[in-house]
């Protein structure tokens, strides 16, 4: 990448859940923004979007767009991906790509700037942003793993809708309008009623009976903390919240760590906030959580069925820490 003072930044699927955070944490953290180009499909082509005190307006996205653009944020879901990242790569921008496409694959870095910040200087054009439920494991983990070596991981999550994009937030919010009026929810995005429910279902099911949500955090996992030997087990939930993912975690540890030296660990850790008092009802929920950038951990306790295990409560913004700040931040190390 080339240095500048100032770079042609684009967000594909600017109009969208992650999209729209984008445009927000590119304008807080004050990106170095020369030029500010948004992309949708023609449902969207034409509106108008503040960034700065100023309308930009959405641009239909197209293949011969990418002339001229330094940095693609894509948020647009992975079939655009598959489709139009590589064009951008291939224009000369440097893709940082919100969709499970590239995830896994080999030249292509997944990155927690908190955990891996030195993969994104390997890429070949794409670099990949992990899923949000991973990312904020990942953030809560690291400094545990550095100091006593995960062995196994098992996570049960409590997702937010907007994790599905602007229509499942929709939903949720019109199936509660009409459960509250004595109406009948309408089910159109969700396989089921999502209002006053959770769903132990995210993205597609697999032939070995997990989510393909669950075994993204089995793999980003391995691949972000750059270790193959950590056992991972998820069980991805969906819940009627907004904005916030919740995790259980469960690890089990090579040496022993206790909960008070975990908290110590944590409260040092970088982009980490322990908010852990339950006596005084302190533990993080996504609702304090919503607008943060950061992970906060609470419910830190010795796993006391095994020699050397703990439990944690992991809450974080899924659109911010989860997609568009992570993304920011791997753009910034980009440009440093
Ligand atoms: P969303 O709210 O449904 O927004 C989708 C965006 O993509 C909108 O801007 C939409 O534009 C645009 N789009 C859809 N079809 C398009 C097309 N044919 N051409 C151009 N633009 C198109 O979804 P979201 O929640 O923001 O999620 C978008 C992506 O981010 C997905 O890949 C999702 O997997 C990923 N994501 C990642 C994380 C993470 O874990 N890091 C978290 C959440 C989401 P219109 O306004 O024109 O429809
Ligand atoms: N299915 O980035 O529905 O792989 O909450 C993120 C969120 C996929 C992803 C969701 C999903 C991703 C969801």
């Amino acid at each position: 990448m080339i240095k500048k003072d100032k770079y042609t930044v684009a967000v594909v699927g600017a109009t969208g859940a992650v999209g729209k955070e984008m445009v927000k944490v590119l304008e807080e953290r004050r990106f170095p923004v020369g030029k500010l180009r948004l992309f949708a499909s023609k449902r969207s082509a034409g509106e108008t979007m503040s960034y700065m005190g100023e309308d930009h307006t959405v641009e239909l996205l197209q293949d011969d767009v990418f002339e001229g653009i330094d940095i693609a944020l894509f948020s647009a879901g992975e079939k655009i991906s598959l489709a139009f990242a590589p064009k951008a790569a291939k224009s000369g921008a440097v893709v940082i790509d919100n969709s499970s496409a590239f995830r896994m694959v080999d030249d292509v870095p997944l990155v927690v700037p908190e955990v891996n910040p030195d993969a994104v200087g390997r890429h070949k054009g794409i670099i990949a942003n992990p899923n949000c439920s991973t990312i904020q494991m990942v953030v809560a983990l690291k400094p545990l793993h550095d100091k006593a070596i995960i062995k196994r991981i098992v996570v049960t999550t409590f997702q937010a809708v907007s994790g599905k994009g602007k229509e499942a937030m929709d939903e949720l919010f019109e199936q509660t309008k009409a459960i509250m009026t004595f109406q009948d929810p309408v089910v159109e995005v969700f396989p089921y009623q999502i209002a006053f429910n959770c769903l132990p279902h995210i993205d597609v099911f697999l032939d070995n009976g997990y989510t393909k949500e669950e075994m993204k955090m089995v793999y980003e996992t391995r691949k972000i903390m750059e270790d193959d030997t950590i056992g991972v087990t998820a069980t991805t939930v969906r819940v009627p919240v907004y904005i916030g993912h919740s995790e259980a975690v469960n690890i089990e540890t090579e040496e022993k760590i206790t909960a008070n030296e975990a908290r110590a660990i944590l409260s040092n850790a970088p982009g980490v906030i322990v908010f852990d008092d339950p006596k005084k009802n302190i533990y993080p929920v996504p609702i304090a959580v919503s607008g943060k950038d950061e992970v906060y951990v609470g419910r830190v306790r010795e796993d006391e069925s095994i020699q050397n295990g703990l439990n944690l409560w992991v809450v974080a913004d899924n659109l911010r820490k989860g997609a568009a700040t992570n993304a920011i931040q791997i753009a910034e190390i980009l440009i440093k």
